[in-house]
């Protein structure tokens, strides 16, 4: 295979789709040595068939906002591939949202949730929908309309939607009822669900507990832990306040949290009270992070920038993609960084990885790292199918071991000659190879 020519030819077939093309070109870089030792791939098409999407659904979700005024938002799912289970991911809305960020994030799907190794495909939707400062009504409304188009298209055994940046447990309420309403059945259609009506403990904690698991891991391989060291997290959303619970109880001090405004940095830690008061900015709906530093005395507001100039041991990307660059890279680096693990998907740009790489930091990609968020969503199905609940200590148990799995395979793939491990060849070469022989196994489609 000539990654060149492959990548040269999809630019020109989807030109313009950034993203996604930036995805596609690291998991073929890191896969190409397996997948020249193994013609049975290129016999059958595996990446041609594997970088295009199954299908792409597009549609227009109209709704009335407050004033009465009707707006017109756009609708995608994108199900890119189902050769090892159902498709499964998350609905993002985000007014950046557009097909190239719902192909990238797709596509990553497919080999996170290989990793985690329960039987899940890859998908991901959402709406260029802009919650910020909208009501609980006009929340409601739009997520009506959404499903009003969605529902046919998904089912708990063809594909389970779940939250991303802008879905959280109110938006997957009100997306369920409509669901069971137009099914007339009440399944595991949706994951991220209640507690009371199908959801599972430990899935509001799930990405930001595994992300800790995981970097946990990557400390371990240098015989040390998160005791005592200096976190910095950006984002303050539900993967930011799960990390820095874990973090926090492990023995760290978390130094800031980011939003679209600027960053936090409270050097006395960012724990007990101050870790709920992230629910509190979240559920305002206002997408800032500035009234924590008139709240905690102590902290510093640094408008309109990102956490990465702070001296830490760690650093968490929590937010969205490409949110540390080059730059930023080599500033973490010149403040003595050890790891970087990415928790938002694609959270570092292709030169800031590059920089973790050449100066051996421990850095792992998101698809590894956040695995924990879609895995709690298949230990959420399972309790659906079986019709049964477990405890918190049962989910978080198994979470904690398929991290620790997900950890070794990155080892396993991943560990060059010097005995540097690269997380982002391990990951893609370990997502990949199952995903590659299920497609050979199961002929072409
Ligand atoms: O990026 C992700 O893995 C998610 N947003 C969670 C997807 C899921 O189906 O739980």
């Amino acid at each position: 295979m000539k990654v060149k020519t492959i990548l040269a030819d999809l630019e020109k077939k989807h030109p313009g789709e950034v993203e996604y093309l930036q995805a596609v070109r690291e998991v073929l870089e890191s896969i190409e040595e397996v997948y020249n030792e193994n013609p049975k791939f290129e016999k059958a098409g595996i990446i041609e068939r594997l970088v295009e999407p199954d299908r792409i659904i597009t549609f227009k979700v109209p709704w009335v906002d407050d004033n009465g005024k009707v707006n017109v938002n756009i609708g995608y799912r994108v199900q890119f591939n189902n050769a090892l289970g159902p498709y499964k991911g998350g609905l993002r809305f985000h007014p950046t949202v557009n097909l190239s960020i719902l192909k990238f994030l797709g596509f990553e799907q497919i080999f996170k949730n290989s990793l985690t190794t329960l039987p899940l495909g890859g998908a991901k939707g959402g709406s260029d929908f802009d919650p910020k400062g909208k009501s609980d009504n006009e929340i409601m409304h739009f997520c009506q309309s959404f499903m009003l188009e969605l529902w046919r298209h998904i089912g708990p055994d063809t594909d389970v939607p779940a939250g991303d940046i802008g879905v959280g447990g109110r938006e997957i309420g009100y997306l369920f009822g409509v669901y069971k309403f137009l099914a007339n059945e009440h399944t595991g259609v949706l994951t991220g669900k209640g507690l009371n009506w199908g959801g599972s403990l430990i899935r509001p904690e799930a990405t930001g507990f595994g992300g800790i698991y995981f970097a946990k891991e990557m400390l371990a391989t240098k015989k040390d832990t998160f005791k005592g060291k200096r976190v910095s997290i950006s984002g303050f959303g539900n993967v930011a306040w799960g990390a820095a619970l874990k973090a926090t109880e492990l023995g760290a001090t978390v130094v800031t949290i980011s939003g679209p405004d600027g960053y936090i940095y409270d050097p006395k830690g960012i724990k007990g009270e101050k870790i709920d008061y992230m629910l509190d900015l979240r559920a305002s709906c206002q997408d800032i992070v500035e009234p924590y530093a008139e709240k905690f005395k102590g902290s510093e507001f640094h408008k309109g920038k990102k956490p990465w100039d702070v001296k830490v041991d760690i650093a968490l990307p929590c937010a969205t993609q490409n949110e540390l660059n080059g730059d930023d890279a080599k500033l973490l680096v010149q403040n003595g960084v050890m790891l970087v693990a990415e928790l938002s998907n694609m959270g570092c740009t292709p030169e800031a990885v590059e920089v973790f790489h050449k100066n051996k930091i421990l850095f792992a990609p998101g698809k590894a790292v956040n695995a924990g968020g879609v895995a709690t969503s298949g230990l959420e199905m399972s309790q659906n199918a079986m019709k049964y609940n477990w405890s918190a200590e049962e989910v978080d148990q198994r979470l904690h071991g398929i991290m620790a799995n997900i950890h070794k395979a990155c080892v396993d793939h991943g560990t060059g000659k010097d005995g540097y491990i690269d997380y982002v060849k391990g990951a893609n070469i370990a997502g990949f190879l199952k995903v590659a022989n299920a497609m050979v196994d199961q002929g072409i489609f």
